[in-house]
């Protein structure tokens, strides 16, 4: 004990002079002189050097995780966390008069990513660190990112995410490689991030760019000329591809990551001396989703240049090196690229997949496996499927529906290729960082263990008959929700009641999550509320949402939502009953706010389209009830909690699947059978919400729904409103709704991404 609080004690001083010292060198000033943004430049410096201080996680065999986005969110309390300081450095900073919170403010969100598949491959090197494996994430610097979203006359703008200050995570290394698209030559810089796991060593992340890359190209919100490549190259991730010019740039940019991941991962293998013959043996590539598929014919390429090795030598080697992971069954997500696109930007690569198709063409006759396609187009996970080892779904129901649905003609074919690996988040993050009020309550329950082994919540399960621990956890739930009302109100402008249950449906914006019936709702909500019927409780519906800049009927429900805040909000027959908030420029650093002050967690994609969600694993982690359909990962959210503790309403995929292959969904035929619908659907146009906002967003997105419809959202509405409203009267059980809280919690363990890389270790890598 004694020698514990020495050892504490000495931690802290020593953290103390590096902070002190840091101050002084960049500053020329002590620690209480410094303001918020100056002790933030401090912080960061102090972090990466102890980073340097920790061991390199090393190992004979090493995993590389490609990917185009890195949705890592802000850094410096979870590498804090991770480091086992995070309570060292607020106490010296309250010695000073300074608080953490603060400073985090001033951290700027690296934009990264776009969404869950981002977010994922976040969480997934943050436990690779954790549990010692030796792993390095492969990416793109974006200087722009995404976009920033930014709300004008109720739409949605995008301007560039100027994320990218002087002083950040990343460091500059020596390293750069030469990349040729036929003629045109780059030069990459290579950037890292220390990757730090929870009280373990470290990996990195690798974040690949070019010096010409011009910023001030950048004229009118985001655009830029396209084919300038030089100084576009890593200027957005995911830039407009509605034109010719913006898929070349797609291309360009997969082929710059891929090229420059590949050259490392040979001269990783060259430096530890290793026959590359023997590659498998040393080293997994991880690819996530299509967009790193050039991967494979790459190192073919360059493991063929020279005679180093033949043909066929390559193609074992590399195939025996790659495993793919599937995130969506989406047709208009799997890449296709024609080929004579690829001719233009990458033509070394083309005979290379030429001979990687004709080899597959020798095999089987189905023209439904061929990689390139009779009109030329090349479809990249058929080369994932064909020339890798592994193919994974992410969650159950998703590796089901590819393996007898999406891929079944390549499951006929490579049965034991498939596997699930159902995804996890990072307990540090999105419980002990974003909500230590809850963290501190379940360790008083049950010991600290859970930080270490996250299956040991479920002893919280002995605690939903105790009176003392539901009522401390609806305690944590009002701080929560206390806390995000002042974040809202700060950053929003819009006060919201406290006491109100806090409805949040927050991921990207596409009609198969169907935030259009979440809005339908409301019109139905505020409709009744009019005529005089009120909820039992205030209600507060959050909404949270980037929609893809070229994806018309997106930015056309964020419209509708935003007209419904304004016309709820300033209604005073509804709105001390009701309130709508669609906040802006949705990011991780806001998921971290919203999440812990969630009531009620909407997961209602049509079943069979979410692959898995990641979100209703967060908002379950922490005290979150989900509604939700039969989809993805919300099938095992079911599974572990039991019927009493989820709301699950909707169609199930068989049933869906089997509309879709008949062609027999007709929106039109529900809005005609259902006056509840039909007033809904009619509200869209009504000369209220044409007041707030524009005819021809409205009428188009109302057009959608009763001419076309795509993801069904008429088909569940009926229930989804009677299951919602079931909800709503049993929150007021409050007794009951906080054990439902406590099981969604206690059963939440099997969720953490320490689990779910473990299983990718087990299973594909065999790191250890
Ligand atoms: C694909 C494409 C293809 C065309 C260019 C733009 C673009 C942008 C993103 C994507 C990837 C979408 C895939 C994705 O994010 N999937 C999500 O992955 C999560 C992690 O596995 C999963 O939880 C979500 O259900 C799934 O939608």
């Amino acid at each position: 004990m004694e020698a514990d609080t020495i050892m504490e004690g000495s931690i802290c001083s020593d953290v103390e002079g590096r902070l002190e010292g840091a101050c002084r060198d960049i500053y020329g000033k002590s620690l209480g002189e410094a303001d918020d943004a100056q002790l933030y430049n401090c912080l960061l410096q102090v972090t990466k050097d102890l980073a340097v201080s920790k061991p390199r996680i090393t190992g004979d065999k090493k995993v590389y995780y490609i990917s185009a986005e890195f949705l890592i969110g802000k850094l410096l309390s979870n590498n804090l966390i991770n480091l086992g300081i995070y309570d060292d450095v607020k106490k010296i900073l309250a010695k000073y008069g300074k608080d953490i919170t603060g400073i985090e403010e001033t951290e700027s969100e690296p934009s990264l990513g776009n969404g869950g598949l981002g977010r994922l491959a976040a969480c997934f090197l943050d436990s690779i660190a954790t549990l010692g494996l030796p792993g390095d994430g492969i990416g793109l610097n974006y200087h722009f990112g995404l976009f920033r979203q930014v709300f004008e006359d109720r739409l949605q703008k995008a301007v560039p995410d100027t994320w990218l200050g002087d002083r950040s995570w990343l460091n500059r290394t020596g390293t750069g490689f030469d990349v040729c698209f036929g003629d045109l030559k780059v030069r990459s810089v290579l950037y890292d991030i220390d990757v730090i796991g929870y009280e373990n060593g470290v990996n990195k992340l690798h974040l690949f760019d070019i010096e010409s890359v011009d910023e001030s190209i950048v004229k009118k919100g985001i655009t830029f000329d396209k084919e300038d490549i030089r100084k576009n190259l890593t200027l957005f991730l995911y830039p407009d591809d509605s034109d010719e010019a913006g898929n070349l740039l797609r291309i360009y940019q997969q082929y710059f990551m891929v090229s420059n991941g590949a050259q490392l991962i040979l001269k990783d293998l060259r430096d530890r001396g290793i026959d590359l013959h023997d590659m498998d043996k040393h080293v997994v590539i991880q690819i996530n989703d299509t967009h790193p598929t050039m991967v494979i014919p790459e190192l073919i390429r360059l493991l063929t240049a020279d005679r180093h090795m033949t043909m066929d030598e390559a193609i074992a080697v590399v195939s025996k090196t790659c495993a793919y992971t599937n995130h969506t069954i989406l047709a208009e997500a799997l890449e296709k690229w024609p080929l004579e696109y690829l001719e233009k930007v990458v033509p070394d690569l083309v005979p290379i997949i030429r001979e990687l198709d004709k080899r597959v063409r020798a095999k089987y006759t189905d023209e439904k496996v061929w990689i390139i396609d009779e009109d030329d187009l090349v479809h990249m996970a058929h080369i994932d499927i064909h020339y890798g080892f592994s193919v994974n779904g992410v969650a159950a129901l998703h590796t089901e529906i590819l393996k007898q649905t999406e891929l079944n003609c390549f499951y006929r074919i490579y049965p034991d290729k498939f596997n699930n690996k159902t995804n996890g988040i990072t307990f540090r993050r999105w419980l002990m960082s974003c909500n230590p009020e809850l963290a501190s309550l379940i360790s008083d329950s049950i010991g600290d263990d859970w930080k270490k082994d996250a299956s040991k919540l479920e002893k919280l399960m002995d605690h939903t008959g105790n009176k003392s621990t539901v009522e401390k956890l609806l305690a944590v739930k009002n701080t929560k929700k206390e806390q995000l009302c002042e974040y809202i109100n700060e950053h929003e402008g819009i006060e919201l009641n406290k006491d109100s249950i806090f409805d949040i449906q927050i991921k990207r914006m596409h009609e198969y999550k169907r935030q259009q019936m979440n809005a339908l709702y409301i019109i139905h909500k505020y409709l009744e509320i009019k005529s005089g019927v009120r909820p039992s409780r205030p209600i507060t519906f959050i909404f949270g949402a980037k929609a893809a800049p070229a994806y018309v009927i997106a930015q056309d429900i964020i419209h509708l939502i935003l007209c419904l805040q304004e016309i709820v909000n300033n209604d005073p027959d509804v709105s001390p009953y009701m309130k709508v908030v669609m906040v802006e420029n949705y990011n991780v650093t806001y998921a971290e706010k919203l999440i812990p002050a969630c009531d009620i967690s909407e997961q209602i994609s049509l079943a069979s389209k979410e692959a898995s969600g990641t979100g209703n694993m967060k908002f379950m982690l922490n005290g979150a009830v989900t509604l939700g359909t039969m989809d993805g990962a919300n099938v095992e959210i079911h599974d572990l909690v039991g019927d009493d503790n989820i709301y699950v309403f909707g169609k199930d995929s068989d049933t869906v699947i089997d509309l879709y292959a008949k062609q027999s969904y007709v929106s039109k035929d529900y809005y005609k059978k259902s006056k509840v619908i039909k007033e809904a659907v009619d509200y869209i146009t009504d000369k209220a919400v044409l007041r707030a906002g524009h005819r021809e967003n409205l009428e188009r997105l109302q057009k959608e729904l009763l001419n076309k419809d795509w993801f069904m959202t008429l088909l569940d509405l009926e229930e989804y409103i009677a299951v919602k409203d079931k909800a709503l009267s049993d929150y007021e059980d409050r007794a009951a709704w906080g054990r439902k809280m406590l099981t969604n919690v206690a059963r939440a363990g099997f969720f953490s991404s320490d689990r779910t890389i473990a299983e990718y270790n087990k299973d594909i890598w065999h790191l250890q």
